[in-house]
């Protein structure tokens, strides 16, 4: 963990408590049985494959994903009676009170980048897909959880449906917020690696709670990258973009938060 991150509060989280054990122990036992190693070997032994896109065949897709875990899911009884809302609650844009007035009919999600066909699609279009739902804990450095049940259309779907170039390695989560006030600095964004877009919890979810996503929590179309903190969990997103590389994009750190300080790897 980069001892730089600064928090917002300054406070220990139980996050950083439990990884800072898990580090511990990890340097102490030197074992393979917890996660965090065996992520790291993981990923080094497959970061060749993932560095082509051709090479993401069903097969090696398969092989990639059987040494994922998955994020604990839940019950029904455990969903949380308040799921407090954080960071931005209603993008400014007029473009999107427009969209909002319209009941998002006119929304469109943009797929673009290095894919072979570019897709725009509507709620509608995203709502036929195959969905997904699941019940998990949201996790936020600020020192706070919540449990919440998210549907919505696995992410590996939309990639399939695009069908990525050779040389994609990241997708980037464009959304409709802006948080700085000058320009498009401000304009919350977020990344994440082939791993983690193909996981099958990671999802563009539409609904929350078994309704419509609310404004406050990212309607229309809020991501959920399960295995990572929540300001992983781009709300309000407009537009997906595969790219080789997010160096190029505002601070250069791979999202609004990273650009701030925070880790690319935010994870739990
Ligand atoms: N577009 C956008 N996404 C965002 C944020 C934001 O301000 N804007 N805040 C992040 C943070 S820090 C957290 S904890 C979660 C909060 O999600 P929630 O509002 O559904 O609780 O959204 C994340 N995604
Ligand atoms: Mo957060």
């Amino acid at each position: 963990m980069n001892p730089n991150v600064k928090f917002r509060n300054g406070r220990t989280t139980p996050f950083q408590a439990r990884r800072r054990w898990l580090a511990t122990l990890a340097a102490g036992a030197g074992t393979m049985a917890l996660a965090g190693c065996d992520r790291a070997v993981n990923n080094a032994r497959i970061d060749a494959t993932l560095r082509s896109a051709e090479k993401l065949t069903y097969a090696s897709q398969r092989l990639i994903l059987a040494h994922q875990p998955l994020a604990k899911e839940y019950g029904e009884r455990d969903l949380s009676p308040v799921f407090r809302p954080n960071g931005s609650m209603m993008p400014a844009s007029p473009e999107y009170a427009r969209l909002l007035q319209g009941g998002f009919a006119d929304f469109r999600l943009q797929v673009h980048g290095l894919v072979q066909r570019p897709q725009s699609l509507s709620l509608a279009q995203l709502k036929a897909m195959r969905p997904r739902t699941q019940i998990t804990r949201h996790d936020c450095v600020e020192g706070w959880s919540a449990i919440g049940k998210w549907q919505g259309v696995p992410l590996s779907q939309l990639l399939d449906l695009a069908g990525l170039k050779p040389g994609a390695r990241y997708v980037i989560f464009h959304c409709a917020d802006n948080l700085g006030g000058d320009g498009d600095a401000g304009l919350y964004y977020e990344s994440i690696d082939l791993l983690d877009a193909y996981h099958p919890q990671t999802l563009l979810a539409y609904g929350m709670n078994g309704r419509d996503l609310p404004v406050a929590h990212g309607a229309p179309l809020r991501l959920r990258v399960e295995r990572q903190l929540g300001y992983k969990q781009a709300k309000y997103v407009t537009r997906i973009e595969v790219a080789d590389s997010f160096s190029q994009l505002n601070g250069g750190h791979g999202g609004f938060w990273e650009d701030r300080g925070y880790e690319w790897y935010a994870g739990i």
